[in-house]
């Protein structure tokens, strides 16, 4: 059976652990309680790792801890990885900043790896037009920004799939 080392990244907040979960169902997480309250309780703060089988291949899904300050971490998760999953608040505005910065760091210490745009949380009302998403991102054209709901199985599995397609 064919194996794959997925790598599920992006800013604190943006539905990482979400989807590992719907994926994955039970998952190894790291989440410990935040020291100060923001708007949830708790953080990945080494990794999130599930494993799933999908159409005959078997995957491997690490999340990474979306914390700057946990940021040693990306490069030992990364390693030997097939492909990424960069995760984006869709509805937050706010963190676009954090994830052009993780995005920055993804494409510079590693290109030339398949990968995809995750806007998540598109079940709300006001996301981010794509436009702006990919300036802010600087991301290339041919790279695919797909709506996401991470708590749909349905949505997060095509997100899955269409990054399994692009490296094979
Ligand atoms: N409405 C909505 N909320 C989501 C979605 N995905 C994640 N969330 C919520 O966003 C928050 C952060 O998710 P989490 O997976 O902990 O983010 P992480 O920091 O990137 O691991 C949680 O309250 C999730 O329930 C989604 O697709 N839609
Ligand atoms: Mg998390």
């Amino acid at each position: 059976m064919k194996t794959y080392k997925i790598v599920v990244t992006g800013p604190f907040n943006a539905g990482k652990t979400t989807l590992i979960k719907t994926l994955c169902g039970k998952i190894l997480e790291s989440d410990r309680r935040l020291l100060v309250e923001t708007v949830k309780q708790t953080t990945t703060v080494a990794l999130d790792f599930g494993i799933l089988e999908i159409d005959g291949q078997r995957v491997r899904i690490f999340g990474t801890p979306g914390q700057r300050r946990f940021f040693f971490m990306w490069r030992v998760l990364a390693k030997g990885m097939d492909g990424y999953i960069l995760m984006v608040d869709s509805q937050d505005p706010r963190s676009l900043l954090d994830a052009a910065f993780v995005y920055d760091y993804f494409r510079r210490n590693f290109p030339g790896v398949p990968h995809v745009i995750a806007a998540n949380k598109a079940d709300g009302g006001n996301m981010i037009p794509e436009k702006v998403m990919r300036y802010s991102l600087k991301a290339p054209p041919e790279i695919p920004i797909i709506p996401t709901i991470a708590l749909n199985r349905e949505s997060a599995v095509n997100l899955l799939k269409t990054l399994l397609e692009m490296i094979e």
